[in-house]
């Protein structure tokens, strides 16, 4: 170990530490901008400069190693001067919009000249233009905002193995953009926005649709019908300061109801049905021997955009179940409106995701099988925040309410899909009774949940061995999806969610987002399993009726028709 001193204070560390390590170790808190925990270290903003108190250095400190006997001050006027002037340099060439920008109040560039107390502009000079891309369904882009932290570039290679963003240009003109700057919708980009979770300013942004729904909530020829997903009720708390994983079920539906939406339902509801149809997808498979195995979930459309791109021989396997957002809103328009006496046109379909990616799933010309566009509109869960704001809508102090019948019914198994595991752990608590009439011994399958990268278990069912991965993080799911290709792993069935924890760490949550934050969350949804009276899916009674009443049974030809699809190469 090496020992070293920070602002007078002894602190012992590991041999190659950084300065940054030894001072998180000492709880002093130096600022950073282009570094991130989870990422490469980069080492460009200089932002969390510190003085070698022997040689008068200053030095990057998240990069910078320790060494024995090392005297740093933290905050000596040469440290603070060179903060500064590193953030005015920032700031002279950012667009003076913090007024208008999305990241008001959440983006660290503020926040850092807040806490140096920059409190002018000294270098005004000639600023960069660059187009504004927003043409995509997903993600805006402003690289006009870009402070070239090249945290999402790093975010897009290291964690998803996509590389989509990349540094081009020099000097003055660099700028973070795609391949020959193409649209970032025409490139192999998944959508994630995990690149939008890691970006400290407003230059990458979800695009937003909340103009458009607050003019169907006016709009009084349209029956809005609004579905939440399951890692919503974890993560709506912490834009209204609430803990992350505080569980805000009740206060959703109220807050929901008093922006006007005419029924609250629930996503958990239809993660049952797709549980339903993909565990009955799954047996199917395992009896056929001639049929394409793992089969592969394919609920994430993060995922199954980056199959399409990288692994387009392994689209056979991927579920033929939508995602349960895209069985939930041709159902509200057929099912649910024909109990109405309404038509499907007449019926608005909300739905309230973490994900940027859902904008892009809902365009799909492979999921609009209810006549007319299945879903409407996709709201992250940070646009439904500043819609509740926006409404004046203290959200922290609301009562509970409950969610509106019909689809609104979950059990603990449609809730846990929202975080890394969860839908696995559903569908196994299902399939093994369809399988064997009995109940699996042990409903919290341990060895799936979890933030390590790529988990795996087998599960024994009556005679046979049932052998499942699960991997989060596009990058992971490369991994283990090369071994599968070369043959080195044998599994039966593989859940992929493109973002790290799954989608309690989507690209549409509330800022920030780390480890300990995303694990909280996916905690939180385990708590609301836990103390739920149902916890398999075939037991949630109004999936009961809804196969009683409309679809009959399982893979029945309605349910083909309106609930499963097939991705083409
Ligand atoms: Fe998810 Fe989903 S679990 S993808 O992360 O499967 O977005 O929360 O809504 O559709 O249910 C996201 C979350 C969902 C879907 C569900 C699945
Ligand atoms: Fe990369 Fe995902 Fe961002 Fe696309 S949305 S650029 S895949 S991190
Ligand atoms: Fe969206 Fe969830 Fe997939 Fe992330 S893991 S892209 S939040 S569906």
């Amino acid at each position: 170990t090496i020992t070293l001193t920070i602002d007078g204070q002894q602190v012992e560390v590991e041999q190659g530490s950084t300065i940054l390590d030894a001072a998180k170790k000492l709880e002093i808190d130096i600022p950073t901008l282009c570094y991130h925990p989870d990422l490469s270290l980069f080492g460009s903003c200089r932002v969390c400069v510190v003085e070698n108190a022997k040689t008068g250095d200053l030095l990057a400190s998240c990069v910078a190693p320790v060494a024995d006997g090392m005297e740093i001050k933290s905050h000596s006027t040469k440290v603070r001067r060179a903060r500064r002037t590193n953030v005015e340099l920032l700031l002279a060439n950012h667009p003076n919009e913090c007024l208008t920008c999305e990241r008001s109040g959440t983006c660290e560039l503020q926040g850092l000249t807040e806490k140096l107390g920059i409190n002018e502009i000294r270098f005004e000079g000639e600023q960069t233009k660059h187009p504004i891309d927003e043409f995509g369904p997903s993600i805006k882009r402003d690289p006009n905002k870009c402070i070239l932290c090249g945290r999402c570039v790093r975010t897009c290679e290291e964690i998803q193995g996509v590389s989509a963003l990349d540094f081009t240009q020099r000097g003055f003109d660099s700028v973070v953009t795609t391949a020959f700057d193409l649209p970032q919708a025409e490139i192999n980009c998944a959508n994630c926005g995990q690149c939008v979770t890691v970006c400290p300013v407003g230059a990458l942004t979800e695009v937003s649709e909340v103009d458009k729904v607050w003019q169907a909530l006016e709009d009084e020829n349209q029956h809005v019908v609004v579905q939440t997903a399951p890692s919503i009720q974890a993560t709506m708390g912490e834009p209204f300061g609430m803990e992350p994983g505080t569980v805000v079920t009740g206060k959703l539906a109220t807050a929901l109801n008093q922006l006007g939406f005419d029924r609250v339902f629930s996503t958990d509801f239809a993660a049952d049905l797709t549980i339903m149809e993909e565990g009955s997808e799954l047996l199917a498979r395992l009896e056929d021997k001639e049929s394409n195995t793992p089969q592969i979930t394919s609920c994430c459309p993060g995922w199954v955009k980056f199959c399409e791109h990288n692994y387009p021989e392994l689209l056979d396997n991927l579920s033929t179940a939508k995602s349960p957002m895209s069985m939930f809103s041709p159902l509200a328009k057929t099912y649910y409106a024909e109990t109405k006496d309404l038509e499907a046109e007449d019926i608005y379909t909300v739905s309230i995701m973490p994900c940027t990616a859902k904008k892009f799933e809902k365009e799909r010309g492979e999921l609009q099988d209810s006549g007319t566009q299945d879903t409407d509109a996709v709201l992250t869960t940070r646009e439904l925040a500043r819609m509740i704001k926006e409404a004046g809508i203290k959200f922290a102090e609301l009562e509970d309410t409950e969610y509106d019948r019909m689809m609104g019914e979950a059990t603990g198994a449609g809730t846990i899909f929202g975080t890394t595991g969860g839908v696995m752990e559903a569908a196994l608590r299902t399939v093994y009774e369809k399988l064997t009439d009995e109940e699996l011994p042990r409903l919290d399958l341990d060895e799936v949940r979890g933030l390590k990268g790529v988990k795996e278990t087998a599960v024994e069912i009556g005679n046979d061995t049932v052998k499942v991965a699960v991997a989060h993080g596009l990058g992971n799911a490369a991994d283990l999806l090369d071994q599968v290709k070369a043959g080195e792993a044998n599994y039966d069935f593989i859940e992929v969610m493109a973002c790290p924890a799954g989608c309690v760490g989507g690209g549409g949550q509330p800022y920030p987002a780390s480890k300990e934050i995303k694990a909280k969350r996916g905690q939180g949804l385990y708590n609301i399993d836990q103390s739920d009276k149902i916890r398999k899916s075939h037991e949630n009674p109004e999936i009961k009726k809804l196969y009683e009443d409309f679809l009959g049974a399982p893979l029945s030809e309605k349910a083909h028709h309106l609930l499963h699809t097939n991705y083409q190469k």
